[in-house]
């Protein structure tokens, strides 16, 4: 059986994102010049917006240039609000850049030079302003050059002082101005440092409760990041959820543990992708559905609005894909064969306790290890319907 499934346009009610940075990549990497021009950002958005957009986000020096003086500051603002206002475009969250500048080649919060690490929690809380100004609800924190290549260097314990230092200060600062901005840490494994802090959500998670303020913080996670760590980005996600701190999602594609490809989200890992929309799905997600990727260096300036519509369409595509597993009356039946529904009932009765537990009549072991899970015919059934073949 085999059925044509028709893929809507992208809308701005499915509140698709996507940061500045990423269709504005000038595709300079480490080993080449820069293969496209730069692009204006009100052009961007207007692109964007005609795509189907729903919103965008941007570091403060996407929009700014480094060093800029108040008058250009205002000027390049206004022109920005108007681009917004003209395309009807959100801004969902934003975020500082404190890694392309020199100054921060070896970290912004947890730099060993003191005047440093100042110099970068201003640069924030001047972005702040911006952002709260232009209506972002999240502020999203990357922290790629907080890390090390070299065992002394640098004291991880007393970095993740300064780490809570910072966090704990833009907690106070954003509660004192009375912004409506909450932070999402997000993590990354490796690149551009050998060893990044806070690598992994799992990590980010652990660190945030240690926070003056936890509850104004969560995390952003990136498929490819936690990808780059041989890790499941499902279940990454699953466990942000679980904790209540998934306030903000970077999509993406990646193929692997190797350097961070950001691909258009649902090429790479395209079977990970599919159970990450299912999480998100499944766990309720309703901020912002946002891509950080990079148009590849190969493509010209048409190549890259057909990597931006793209990553919107595999969206898309996926959620059809998603829905159309879960309600397909064989997967049920598969799920109920593997017993998915029974892990919500809890372990111990009404009532029961230990002692109970210990006393119970429990059915013999080796009854039990006989029984098949089934998993093998629910997971070829996810399969067959992402290979379009159900
Ligand atoms: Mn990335």
């Amino acid at each position: 059986m085999s059925h044509h499934i028709d893929i809507p346009a992208p809308t701005p009610e499915d509140k698709f994102s996507f940061g500045l940075w990423t269709v504005g990549w000038q595709a300079r990497d480490p080993f080449g010049d820069a293969t496209r021009p730069a692009m204006d950002t009100v052009h961007a958005l207007e692109k964007l917006a005609a795509l189907g957009a729903y919103g965008v986000n941007f570091h403060d020096d996407d929009v700014i240039p480094f060093g800029s003086d108040e008058a250009t500051r205002d000027a390049i603002i206004r022109r920005f609000k108007q681009g917004l206002a003209d395309t009807g475009l959100a801004v969902t969250t934003a975020t500082t850049n404190l890694f392309t500048h020199p100054v921060f080649k070896a970290g912004a919060f947890t730099n060993n030079d003191r005047d440093i690490r100042r110099f970068a929690l201003r640069k924030v809380m001047r972005n702040i302003d911006l952002a709260a100004e232009l209506g972002a609800q999240v502020y999203v924190a990357w922290g790629g050059r907080e890390g090390a290549e070299y065992g002394a260097s640098q004291d991880t314990r007393v970095a993740l002082d300064r780490m809570k230092e910072a966090f704990d200060l833009l907690g106070e600062y954003v509660t004192e101005q009375g912004h409506d901005l909450r932070f999402a840490i997000e993590p990354k494994p490796n690149e551009p440092r050998g060893d990044i802090l806070l690598p992994t959500v799992g990590h980010a998670l652990a660190f945030i409760e240690r926070l003056e303020r936890p509850e104004l913080v969560g995390v952003n996670p990136e498929i490819g990041h936690e990808e780059m760590a041989g890790l499941n980005a499902a279940a990454g996600y699953a466990q942000a959820l679980w904790h209540g701190k998934l306030f903000h999602i970077d999509l993406n594609g990646q193929n692997g543990p190797k350097y961070d490809q950001d691909l258009r989200f649902g090429a790479g890992n395209v079977r990970g992708a599919f159970w990450v929309v299912d999480t998100l799905l499944a766990g309720g997600y309703d901020g912002p559905v946002h891509f950080d990727y990079k148009p590849a260096r190969t493509e010209d300036e048409e190549g890259v609005w057909v990597s931006a519509e793209a990553c919107m369409r595999n969206y898309l595509v996926l959620r059809e894909k998603v829905r159309a597993f879960r309600a397909d009356p064989e997967v049920q039946e598969a799920l109920e064969v593997a017993r998915v529904s029974e892990l919500a009932v809890p372990t111990l009765g009404g009532g029961e306790g230990w002692k109970e537990l210990l006393e119970a009549d429990l059915p013999d072991p080796e009854a039990l290890a006989v029984r098949g899970a089934g998993f093998e015919r629910l997971d070829q059934l996810a399969l067959e319907h992402l290979y379009g073949v159900r």
